[in-house]
């Protein structure tokens, strides 16, 4: 029953949520204990340097790491599974590079522990600073994310330590509220959404077990029936390009603005980090550690940007399998476009303008993801995955994503709110959800 999530400042019950806003009193960061929670003997805290290339610790011939190496090789054998074992996350280090380090992160939010005898890192989390608006209010929060604990280490209570950690060093920011998501269920969601699947590549998908091959069906179909051809088709669609973002920028926060809960994008730097720095260096000829890939749609008349879809790289380790030992997935992330603002006939009622107005949307997203499809398989994913989140059902049928075993579940610390859609709910199809974070 909860020991350690009955004593946080989180919704202790589903339903309760009335009010909107902070579940604590009020403190400041003088309230904040100014140090470290203690580990258990044997451990000790450590910022993890995720910038610095090398470190030399240990003895004299101990083959050096650098710290973004140690963290991800501790997530490499020990973060994220599936409920049957099959797949474990596999971030690489460009990733997470990418991941803890927005404008404005704070690199004492990189928090390791380790054995105090050998140095060996067994266990992390982390916090990126991520402006948020649910409903009416804005507030800074952090998002929480990369909490591992090594297997050997399992169930002796060191996950809350590292939370309670983690919670310490972002309050002495003066920064009260957090978001967070995960595959399990603790109190107290404020929504959750399901992962669909699109397969680009069936044989393997089928061959890894991550996909049915269902009775009557052949392989020979389903390369056919996923094939999504070399072209793109929507005029004007191209690769992002740096200067591209503050137009970007705002179509992304008009857009997120129809949503319950949503990023802000505030300031251009935030676009620029996550769509354009997260493509990596050109070096001779060959885009290198791209780990995020972004396109818009320049309409060809007016050479405004008129939409913008993006997705991201997250391969996972396939853990018993002769053949493969690596899935390339993509994941959907961030998209924006200006169908849903279309003006409607002077004519049209209220109901009418939304009806057109969605249309337009279901239509202009299909046609958007369809050309994301186009440029995942250029890049040779075997599979793009998406939740239910954002308009994503506009197009998941269409796009023929299917349904699947896994869902992920958004919770809020330090702030109550009414629960807000994850678009799993819906009875009726083509229905936006609520939930206008992506989290990585
Ligand atoms: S979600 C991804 C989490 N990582 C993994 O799933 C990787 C594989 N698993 C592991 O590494 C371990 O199993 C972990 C738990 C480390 C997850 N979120 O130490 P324990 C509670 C929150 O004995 P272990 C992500 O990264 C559990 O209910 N709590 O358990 C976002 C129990 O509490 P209670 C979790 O299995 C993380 C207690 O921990 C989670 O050895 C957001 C047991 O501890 C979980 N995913 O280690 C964190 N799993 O008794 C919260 C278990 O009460 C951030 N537990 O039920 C909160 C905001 C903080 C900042 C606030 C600022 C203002
Ligand atoms: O990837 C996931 N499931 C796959 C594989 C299932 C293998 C057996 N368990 C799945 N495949 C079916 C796809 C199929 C494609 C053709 C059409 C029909 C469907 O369902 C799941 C998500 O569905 N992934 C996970 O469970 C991984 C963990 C998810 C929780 C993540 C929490 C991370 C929090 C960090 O912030």
């Amino acid at each position: 029953e909860h020991k350690f999530w009955k004593t946080q400042p989180v919704p202790q019950k589903e339903g309760e949520q009335e009010t909107e806003g902070p579940i604590d009193e009020h403190k400041t960061p003088a309230d904040v204990q100014p140090h470290p929670i203690a580990l258990p003997a044997g451990f000790e805290w450590s910022i993890v340097d995720i910038k610095k290339d090398e470190e030399v610790r240990g003895e004299c011939h101990t083959p050096s790491l650098s710290q973004i190496d140690e963290v991800h090789n501790l997530l490499t054998e020990n973060y994220v599974e599936d409920d049957d074992a099959m797949f474990r996350f596999r971030y690489s280090r460009e990733f997470l590079l990418w991941a803890l380090t927005p404008p404005g992160y704070y690199k004492e939010w990189h928090i390791g522990v380790r054995v105090q005898k050998t140095g060996k890192l067994v266990g992390f989390i982390s916090g990126i600073p991520v402006e948020l608006r649910v409903r009416n209010n804005t507030f800074m929060n952090a998002e929480i994310n990369f909490l591992c604990v090594h297997k050997k280490l399992r169930s002796k209570r060191l996950a809350p330590v590292l939370i309670k950690e983690v919670t310490r060093r972002v309050n002495l920011a003066n920064i009260w509220q957090a978001i967070y998501t995960a595959g399990v269920r603790i109190p107290t969601p404020f929504s959750t959404c399901r992962y669909y699947h699109r397969s680009l590549n069936p044989a393997k998908l089928v061959d890894i077990g991550f996909s049915p091959l269902r009775k009557g069906e052949t392989i020979a179909r389903l390369v056919r029936k996923y094939n999504p051809g070399e072209q793109t088709k929507t005029p004007g669609f191209r690769e992002m390009v740096p200067a591209d973002v503050s137009q970007v920028a705002a179509l992304l926060r008009r857009y997120l603005g129809r949503f319950d809960c949503a990023q802000l994008f505030n300031t251009d730097e935030d676009v620029e980090h996550w769509f354009i720095s997260g493509m990596g260096k050109e070096a001779n000829g060959k885009r290198e550690n791209q780990v995020v890939w972004a396109y818009v749609v320049e309409d060809p008349t007016t050479n405004l940007i008129t939409d913008v879809v993006s997705f991201y790289t997250l391969p996972s380790t396939i853990m018993q399998h002769p053949k493969y030992d690596c899935l390339n997935a993509a994941y959907m992330f961030y998209y924006a476009s200006d169908a849903v603002f279309a003006p409607g006939a002077s004519s049209d009622d209220a109901f009418t303008h939304d009806l057109k107005t969605q249309n337009l949307l279901d239509r202009r997203l299909n046609a958007l993801v369809t050309d994301l499809l186009v440029m995942a398989k250029k890049h040779d994913f075997d599979v793009v995955n998406a939740l239910t989140l954002l308009d994503n059902n506009a197009f998941l049928d269409e796009q023929m994503f299917g349904r699947g075993d896994g869902a992920l579940v958004n919770y809020l610390y330090n702030w109550s709110t009414a629960p807000i859609d994850g678009g799993m709910s819906t009875t009726a199809q083509r229905k936006s959800s609520g939930v206008g974070v992506v989290m990585l």
